[in-house]
Formats: C-alpha cells, structure tokens, sequence
C-alpha cells in the first residue's frame, strides 16, 4: 500500500502535495505548554468536510440496547471535561526513515498540545447500553475517498475496554473555542495516549460490533509491517516515548542550520510518552550523554517541559535528546524502520555551529 522510495530519490510531487495540505507544528512552538489551535500539527486523508452544525446529528447504534441521535446542543448540555492532551501522528519521523515509505513525509514536527473540552464517551456509551458480546466500538467520519483501491468513510475501532476509559472524549472545543473545520467540527473523538489517527474527526457514527472491525484505516494501515509481502505487522497503538529541543539560536534559511554564540546556551524542549509518565530526558553533545532536568507535565495526557544549560565552545557540534518512560522504553539511536513509516521516535539530532 506504501511504495517506498529508490535510493536517492527525492521527494515526488505526490508527497508534496501531502505536505502542503498537512502542515506540521514549527519546533520553535514547543515553548507553548499549549500549542495555540493555529500552530497545532494537522493531518487529514480526504477533504475536509463542511458539516452543517444545525443538520448534524451523532448516530450510536450497532449492538446496544438503544440506539441514539445526539445534536451538537445536546452533547454539549452533558457533563464536560477539559483536559490538555498531546497528540502526535503515527507517521511522525517518516521522512527521515532510509530507505523513505512515500506518504506524508513528517520529519519531527507532527505532535502539539491542546486543551480538549468534551463530554465523556463512556457515558454515551452507557446510556445506549453496549450489549455484553460486544469486542469493539467504531468510529466513522463524515470524510470519504479513496484509499488502497477502496471506496470509504475514515473509520477507526478501539477495544470496548479502551473505549469505557474515563479519558476518552467526544470534543467538540479545542482551546476553549468550537472545533476548527480542521480538527473535525463539530465533534472529533479524542483518545489521549494513542497515536493521532485513533482520534476520528467529523464524527458521524459510532456503532458497537461483536466482531473486530476490518476496515482498511484498521486492519491494513497502522501497521508496524516488516514487510509488504508476507508481514501483517502488530497493530499501532499507543504514542511511543520522544523529545524534542526546541532548535537553539537562529536559523539560517533556506537550510535551516542552527547558530549560537559561544557561552551558556539553554537547551529546552518537551518530552511525552502514551504510555507512562516520561522519567528522564537526556541531551547528547558530539557522542556524550546528560541528564536535562523535567518540569511539570502539563498534564497526566501531555507532554513536559525539559532544560539543559550547555556551555557552548566554538566549532560545529551535533545535538541529540531521547527521552525514557515509567516503563522503561527508551528511544533508538537506530532507525526502527517499517514499510509504512509509522511509529519512528528515533532521536532528534539538531546540527548548531557556535560562533
Ligand atoms: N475522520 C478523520 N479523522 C482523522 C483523520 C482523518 O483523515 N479523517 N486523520 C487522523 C490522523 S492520521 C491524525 S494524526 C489526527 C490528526 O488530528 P489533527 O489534524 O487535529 O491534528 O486525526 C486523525 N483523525
Ligand atoms: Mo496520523
């Protein structure tokens, strides 16, 4: 489904026509401890639909005992909960796999914080009465095209128990403004913890089913696929562990290469992980490892601050950070590469010349 690139081989009109659509979050933003909504990262497979929030209804039904169709008022009247919570796409890091997987080519900046408001599924969930025999619940989007030689709606499934989770919100505000067209207005899930596409947008439909669903943004994409031929892959899930820095000094452009003046330099980044709280971020200068000191987290489902003060000697110098979470997952310093490109937190190196 993915073609990978020939050696050598730059990026095709095709990639960058999904680069233009899709933008990133510039790393110079991780200074926010929310992202503002304009600077979030966005991804999108189809078009963005223009739903009407007067005609729009959300339909539950599938195996439960009471089928509902909800208004965007009517969700809004239920209880609510505003959590910050940082989302990152699967396909963060693509772009710099070797051999390259042809798709939107990310190279780090796919991830941002926002403060999500929204009402809790499980109790949407409740109310309909999801029958017992239920294994999962889907989530389909307003948005429809193409995609590996199927006609389809964006649809996604998480395990009922996944699902019944007390963090997992039907949003329909994202930094205490309505949903942009973008994000998915009027209402997107949202699952913290989970990589980016597990968060369907303009949803439409959520539908309980006894069986585990098929459908091609499920059972064929988002995989971690060793190979295209013979390897299904394990299914991507949760967000794993990374650091950013926010780039040091001044650009220079178009290249982008980093310059600071020689002396202290504050190194400061975020790191995150989906899967436990992050316990230690390190900074590596020309092969040597330190420990950065952690602030805060934003939240129990975002990311926290990291600094690193660096005594900054004339010459060219390379930086590196990898962040290690509660479970002990630490990020490569080797590509773990995949025919889809999904999942590469491999650590972020950031070449600085100091004047
Ligand atoms: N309906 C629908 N939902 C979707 C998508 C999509 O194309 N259609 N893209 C998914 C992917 S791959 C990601 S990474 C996130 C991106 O969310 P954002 O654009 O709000 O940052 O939305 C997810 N939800
Ligand atoms: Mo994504």
């Amino acid at each position: 489904m993915v073609e990978i690139a020939g050696a050598g081989q730059g990026i095709t009109p095709m990639e960058l026509a999904q680069a233009t659509r899709n933008r990133g979050m510039p790393l110079e933003a991780l200074e926010h401890d929310l992202t503002p909504t304009g600077l979030h990262y966005l991804l999108v497979h189809f078009d963005i639909p223009a739903l009407d929030p007067a005609s729009w209804r959300l339909r539950v039904g599938g195996n439960v005992t009471t089928e509902l169709e909800l208004t965007l008022d009517q969700i809004r009247e239920r209880p609510a909960a505003t959590i910050p919570v940082t989302l990152e796409c699967a396909g963060n890091g693509r772009a710099r796999l070797e051999p390259r997987p042809m798709t939107q080519p990310w190279l780090n900046e796919a991830v941002a914080t926002a403060s999500w408001t929204g009402t809790p599924l499980r109790s949407v969930l409740e109310e309909a009465g999801v029958a017992p025999n239920t294994v999962e619940i889907v989530f389909t989007g307003a948005d429809h095209g193409i995609e590996g030689g199927e006609e389809l709606d964006y649809a996604r499934s998480l395990p009922l128990t996944d699902a019944l989770r007390a963090e997992v919100l039907l949003a329909y505000e994202m930094n205490g403004r309505p949903l942009e067209p973008q994000h998915g207005f009027p209402l997107r899930l949202l699952v913290p913890g989970w990589y980016g596409m597990t968060s369907v947008k303009w949803l439409a439909r959520i539908t309980a089913v006894t069986e585990p669903f098929r459908g091609l943004h499920q059972a064929v994409a988002y995989h971690y696929q060793r190979t295209e031929d013979d390897d299904p892959g394990e299914p991507v899930t949760r967000i794993r562990p990374r650091a950013l820095m926010i780039p040091p000094g001044f650009p220079d452009f178009p290249e982008r290469r980093r310059y600071v003046d020689c002396g202290p330099v504050s190194i400061r980044g975020r790191a995150w992980s989906g899967s436990a709280p992050i316990s230690r971020v390190e900074v590596g200068i020309d092969g040597d490892w330190f420990d950065a000191a952690l602030a805060e987290p934003v939240g129990e489902w975002a990311w926290r601050g990291w600094t690193y003060e660096w005594e900054a000697a004339p010459g060219h110098h390379v930086l590196l950070c990898r962040a290690t979470d509660e479970t002990g997952e630490v990020q490569p310093l080797e590509q773990p590469w995949n025919v889809q490109g999904v999942g590469n937190n491999l650590a972020q190196e950031v070449p600085v010349t100091v004047r």
